[in-house]
């Protein structure tokens, strides 16, 4: 089998949905940190973007975090996190998307976002986002996953966030809303903390707050 040698950074969120992967899917691979400060001239010649996560599998490199989990999950099979069915498996992707495309958008404009008054619009829509992410779970009552009783590509795409939102209260002023408010995606969030793979990678608020300096600059 071709060696896998996997290039991130603890404070990655992108890189904490890779690592969440290889750990669910048992993969045997070699962690690569990569200093986001002072990266190396051996990293930008792999990286196409300069960015955190890469794979590299073999002599061949694959980037972007969604990709690079889809490829795994084509390159090693054996425990699958999409369903196999090609309605529910669609039905997946449409919910990475809204990840990908809304959430975790908005999320990072508010990390990103450098002007405090433009902070207070960007918090409402991601209390929205949060919102719609609650309803959306609280439709699918089968849990405790967002696709049932297995785990899969969607709540590894999600949780990272989940785990580094504290850190919104602390630089930006948002606080994600108590259970009262969120019922569906607390109890998500408890479920996931217990998983192994997750329990393998956390890191604590405090290590996010230091390291999102460097963002929050
Ligand atoms: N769309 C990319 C985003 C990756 C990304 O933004 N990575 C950040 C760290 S969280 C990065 O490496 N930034 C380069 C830098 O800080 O110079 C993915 O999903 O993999």
């Amino acid at each position: 089998m071709d060696k896998v040698f996997f290039y991130g950074a603890d404070v990655c969120p992108f890189a904490y949905r890779v690592r969440l992967a290889l750990s669910e899917k048992k993969i045997n691979h070699e962690y690569v940190p990569v200093d986001l400060e002072n990266k190396p001239d051996w990293f930008m010649e792999i990286s196409p973007e300069g960015d955190v996560p890469i794979l590299k599998y073999g002599d061949e490199i694959v980037w972007e975090s969604n990709i690079i989990n889809e490829f795994l999950e084509d390159a090693f099979p054996d425990i699958p996190l999409l369903p196999l069915n090609p309605v529910e498996r669609s039905h997946a992707r449409i919910l990475i998307e809204y990840g990908n495309k809304k959430f975790q958008p908005c999320f990072c404009d508010l990390v990103f976002e450098p002007l405090e008054s433009k902070h207070e619009a960007i918090r409402v829509k991601l209390h929205e986002s949060f919102k719609y992410l609650d309803q959306e779970l609280g439709k699918r009552p089968q849990g405790p996953y967002w696709l049932g009783e297995n785990i899969s590509l969607v709540d590894l795409t999600l949780y990272p966030f989940m785990e580094q939102a504290p850190v919104l209260a602390h630089y930006r002023d948002f606080e994600l809303p108590g259970p009262d408010s969120l019922p569906h995606l607390h109890a998500w969030i408890a479920t996931m903390k217990n998983r192994p793979s997750v329990q393998e990678n956390t890191r604590d608020i405090e290590f996010y707050i230091e390291a999102y300096e460097y963002f929050v600059a």
